[in-house]
């Protein structure tokens, strides 16, 4: 775990996932959605799996498949990480990213959260780019009860021109509703396409008459234009290897692609910049949709949340409150689990030697007391009183900071940094739990190599009738 080769880059993804149908009349189905939106409840739900798809940092990031049936078709679910966006920046969102782009779904349903909607309309929008086939569920609807938000399911279809389902995917009922809108999805929809500012528009234009004259599977050629503006090199190998033939060698292609971007060089949109523009056209369209759909009745109540991220996530404050805070962690793990460690080890010290006294009264031979009580049992003492204290400690505290929200803004303000070893924000988190992990293995490891004897309170343990133990 941690920073490493595998888990870092493009290692770290599950390449070209494959799907299996059972019959050529099986449908794919994706199920795409932000981090944590009950893509995998949903998932669990219809197809009576105990799946969890892991999507961080340090692991090998894959999809998980299974089966349910409508009354119309029968469908092969496929669980996919969470992604706030197809401009993938991270391992697990190229898996995404790439099982939608080129996975070849039949269909795809993308899990919302209902609390935050307008942040996961993002990806709805961008969804819509790749699929027409698109059924959105505005999962957390009970949540968003509790809330008193408000969505209106029926004007937000109307607007992104694709089904919208609001449910509770806990509620057995509510994804047996999900089925049916599957069943029930047209072919052909005509979803909401977002407007980009003009000259980009002009490009994708330019673009897309040269591709729809080339062989391009299930890609729509508006998205291919967006995306050969963007110049995402990891897009383009995996394009490389979907469309089976040279894209990036086809002459005419690449002409065009080099005048419309010189074009749009010479208005000011080159490089990054056009992905900005990009952006912010899905932010501004996100924004609309949700200013239209959301009604929320407490006002005040994301008001103490933006107040603490702005806080805690400031330049000036940002840093200081996270290294305070991880170092109050680290301190409450390592030096205050010294007090517990120091009452377990008198414990196991004291059964020890009513364990010798009664070998002694029964008159073990020496071998069997070696073996069992300053062999096995001191060892075993020595390990739960070095190990547990700082685990008891340690893992709660980190479940509380991730709770209460604290670790996605660690991972935020850590992002810039370890981007520059090709890592990202959420690693953090992982090479956290991995150093806490070789702090309290550090003195069982020490243990075992004897030195660990002759340090502070563990000197204590050495047996009198055994010397110095091991
Ligand atoms: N209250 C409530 N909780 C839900 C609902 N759906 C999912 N959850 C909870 O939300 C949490 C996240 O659910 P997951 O299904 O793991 O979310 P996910 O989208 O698969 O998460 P990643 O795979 O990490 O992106 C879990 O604790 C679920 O129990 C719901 O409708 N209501
Ligand atoms: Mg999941």
């Amino acid at each position: 775990m941690g920073l490493t080769g595998r888990s870092t880059g493009r290692h770290a993804v599950d390449r070209a996932p494959s799907v299996c149908r059972r019959s050529e009349t099986d449908r794919v189905v994706a199920l795409a959605g932000n981090p944590n939106v009950g893509k995998s409840t949903v998932f669990n739900g219809l197809t009576g799996m105990n799946q969890h798809t892991g999507n961080w940092p340090g692991k090998t990031v894959s999809i998980a498949q299974g089966r349910c049936s409508g009354r119309e078709h029968d469908y092969v679910l496929v669980d996919i990480p969470g992604t706030y966006s197809l401009l993938a920046h991270s391992a697990e969102e190229e898996v995404a990213r790439n099982f939608l782009c080129f996975g070849d779904p039949d269909a795809i349903v993308v899990v919302c959260d209902a609390t935050c909607l307008e942040r996961n309309l993002n990806l709805v929008l961008q969804t819509l780019e790749i699929s027409s086939r698109v059924l959105v569920c505005v999962n957390l609807m009970d949540e968003a009860r509790r809330k008193q938000i408000h969505i209106s399911v029926k004007r937000l279809s109307e607007r992104l021109g694709v089904p919208v389902v609001g449910i509770s995917a806990r509620k057995k009922q509510d994804l047996a509703r999900v089925v049916r809108e599957l069943d029930a999805l047209p072919a052909n929809n005509n979803p909401y396409r977002v407007r980009y500012p003009e000259p980009i528009e002009q490009a994708i234009s330019g673009l897309q008459t040269v591709l729809e004259a080339r062989e391009l599977k299930r890609l729509n050629p508006r998205w291919l234009a967006l995306k050969l503006l963007e110049q995402d090199k990891t897009l383009e190998a995996e394009l490389q290897r979907y469309l089976g033939w040279d894209i990036l060698g086809d002459a005419e292609l690449q002409d065009c692609r080099r005048t419309v971007c010189e074009a749009l060089a010479g208005q000011g949109l080159d490089g990054d910049r056009i992905k900005d523009a990009m952006v912010s056209s899905l932010v501004s369209a996100a924004e609309e949709f949700a200013g239209e759909t959301v009604h929320c009745e407490n006002h005040g109540y994301s008001g103490f949340d933006r107040r603490l991220d702005r806080i805690l996530t400031s330049k000036h404050t940002g840093y200081p409150l996270m290294l305070l805070l991880l170092l109050l962690t680290f301190f409450l793990t390592i030096t205050v689990s010294n007090v517990p460690s120091g009452w377990l080890s008198s414990l196991f010290g004291f059964l020890e030697e009513q364990l010798t006294a009664w070998f002694t009264r029964l008159g073990a031979p020496d071998w069997l007391h070696g073996l069992l009580v300053t062999g096995m049992f001191r060892t075993l003492g020595w390990v739960v009183s070095v190990m547990l204290p700082p685990m008891a400690i340690f893992f709660p505290l980190f479940t509380l900071l991730e709770d209460c929200g604290y670790l996605p803004r660690i991972a935020y303000n850590l992002d810039r940094p370890f981007r520059c070893c090709n890592a990202c924000g959420k690693q953090a988190l992982t090479m956290c739990v991995v150093d806490i992990g070789i702090r309290t293995a550090m003195p069982y490891s020490a243990i075992l190599h004897g030195g660990f004897l002759t340090s502070g309170r563990y000197a204590a343990w050495a047996h009198p009738k055994s010397g110095s133990g091991f």
